[in-house]
Parts: C-alpha cells; sequence; structure tokens
C-alpha cells in the first residue's frame, strides 16, 4: 500500500506530503495516524530543527474523508466527538506545542480541518492558485481542529464568522491581505520557497524560535504583566544558549552565524 505521508529529511527539516492526491488528501485514519507518528518522532529528534507540511498533487488536504462517513445505507452517524478527540485535537495540540518550527506550504484546496490544519502552522505559504475552505457548514458541522479559535484572532470576528458560516473559498492572495498567512508564490515557485525558509529555520537557533513560538501563542490568554514575566524567563533560557553567544560572535565578526541549534 502507498504511505498515506511521506517523509524525507533534507539537511536538518523535515518534509511531510499528505499523500492521497486522489481524495484532494483527505484524512483518514491511516494518515492521521501516520502524520502524528512523523511528528512526534520529529519532536524527540535533536537533528530535525524544522518540519515543513505540504500536499502531493493539486490540492493541499480536503479535511475528513468524507467516504468514511456514508450513512445513505441508513448506518448509525460516527460520533464526531471521538474523532475530534482521538484524531483531530491531538494533531493541533501536536503542531502548537513543537518546539521547533513548523512551515505549511499549501499547494492547492484546503478544505474543512485541511484548511484549520494549514493555519495552526507557524508559518503559511500558499500557492496563488490555492483557497482556504471552511467547508464545515456545507454538511452541517462546526469548524473545528481550532478555527474557531484562530480565525477569529487572525482576521477578527466578522470576517471569521463570514468565511465559517458561508462556506465561500478565500483565494490566497486575499488570505495573505487578511494576515490569515503570511505570504503567497506563483504556484511553480511555492516548493523551492518553502524549502529554501525550512532550510533557513533548521540552521537557525532552534531553542530562541520554539521559545519565539510559544511566548507569541500564549500571549493570547495571558496579561501584559504576565507575557513580561514570560518574556524574561525565556530571555534568560535563550540567553544560556550556544547559538546566543554565536550569534554575538558572529555579529561582532561580521560574518554569518553558524548555530547548531543547542
Ligand atoms: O468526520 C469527522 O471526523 C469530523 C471532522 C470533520 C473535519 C472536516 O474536515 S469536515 C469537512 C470535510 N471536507 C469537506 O467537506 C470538503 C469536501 N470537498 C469539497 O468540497 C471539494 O472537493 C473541494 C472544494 C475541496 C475541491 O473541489 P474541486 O472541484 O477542486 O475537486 P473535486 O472534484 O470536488 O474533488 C476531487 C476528488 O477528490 C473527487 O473525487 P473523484 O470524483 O475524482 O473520484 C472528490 O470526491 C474527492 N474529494 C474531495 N474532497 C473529499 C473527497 N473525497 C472524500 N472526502 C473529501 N473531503
Amino acid at each position: 500500500e502507498t504511505e498515506t505521508v511521506i517523509a524525507e529529511e533534507r539537511d536538518g527539516a523535515l518534509l511531510l506530503t499528505l499523500n492521497r492526491p486522489d481524495r484532494l488528501n483527505a484524512f483518514n485514519e491511516g494518515m492521521h495516524k501516520s502524520l502524528l507518528q512523523h511528528m512526534k518522532s520529529a519532536r524527540q529528534n535533536d537533528g530535525i530543527r524544522c518540519i515543513l507540511l505540504t500536499g502531493a498533487g493539486r490540492g493541499f488536504c480536503a479535511g475528513q474523508d468524507l467516504s468514511d462517513r456514508d450513512m445513505r445505507d441508513g448506518s448509525a452517524a460516527p460520533d464526531l466527538g471521538l474523532t475530534l478527540e482521538n484524531l483531530y485535537n491531538p494533531l493541533i495540540r501536536e503542531i502548537r506545542s513543537m518546539p521547533k518550527p513548523i512551515v505549511c506550504a499549501v499547494n492547492g484546496v484546503a478544505a474543512g480541518a485541511g484548511a484549520n490544519i494549514a493555519l495552526a502552522c507557524d508559518i503559511v505559504l500558499a500557492a496563488r492558485s490555492a483557497r482556504f475552505i471552511q467547508a464545515f457548514s456545507k454538511i452541517g458541522l462546526v469548524p473545528d481542529s481550532g478555527g474557531t479559535w484562530l480565525l477569529p484572532k487572525l482576521i477578527g470576528e466578522a470576517r471569521a464568522k463570514a468565511l465559517a458560516m458561508t462556506g465561500e473559498p478565500l483565494n490566497a492572495d486575499t488570505a495573505a491581505e487578511w494576515g490569515l498567512i503570511w505570504k503567497t508564490y506563483p504556484d511553480a515557485e511555492l516548493h523551492p520557497e518553502a524549502e529554501k525558509l525550512a532550510a533557513h529555520f533548521a540552521a537557525g537557533a532552534t531553542t530562541g524560535l520554539a521559545l519565539t513560538k510559544q511566548l507569541i501563542q500564549d500571549a493570547a490568554v495571558q496579561s501584559l504583566d504576565q507575557q513580561l514575566d514570560a518574556e524574561r524567563d525565556a530571555q534568560r533560557q535563550a540567553g544560556r544558549t550556544a547559538d546566543y553567544r554565536e550569534g554575538v560572535s558572529a555579529f561582532l565578526e561580521k560574518r554569518p552565524a553558524r548555530f547548531s541549534g543547542s
């Protein structure tokens, strides 16, 4: 059987490609398990200093595979709370708590949970032809995979509600203009640009980047006072790394820094 997620290591970056192109990389249980497993082993592996997530074929990910939800024979609906609890939520928690940058290269349509998984990543790049679709309302569901939390934070309540309640596609350039994602590229340039960014992070000051990610995410639920304390603690930790020492030395010696990730 073909792998549902292809994993390739490239100079300290792990490229993960969702690989069910005939279904626009919609999630079945196998793809969920494989993706989470790859993320968990990347977390443990000090040699991996960045993750790049993308999709095979013309789509990024169409969310839940609806052929696994066929109830036309009158069978009972599955408990979707359980699939969120067991499959989608652990994936989002893994992405958000990963102490390494996760770049997402949205190569084509990102729909339903596929859109929100992309948006949960740290830096989201998209091909100009990509679209983001909160498809849930079209089948009577609610946005999941953190969408109801992330969308209003990124683009405000008015736009979040409209996208979620209409299910209208948002093109990649508008997504970037609205601040939903970082940048768009002409289709042919997306992968080279995403790989360049992943290589940059893989050669970066890993602890500083991990702490930065955590601080910015935590700010959503903290007061300024709490955040100032958190910055103090994080800076203390970053200031004890070899990468900080190297960064300052490189600056003073007018040469590029060679970060070891330690
Ligand atoms: O269930 C739970 O556990 C709860 C969790 C839910 C999370 C969710 O993600 S719910 C939302 C599920 N996703 C959707 O509702 C999106 C369904 N797909 C679409 O609306 C459209 O496919 C797209 C707008 C994404 C793309 O449209 P288009 O015209 O570019 O492509 P297409 O022709 O519709 O799709 C191409 C093929 O992929 C097609 O198969 P075929 O006809 O060539 O054999 C299509 O059926 C298949 N496909 C696309 N999305 C899914 C899918 N097959 C299964 N599940 C899909 N989600």
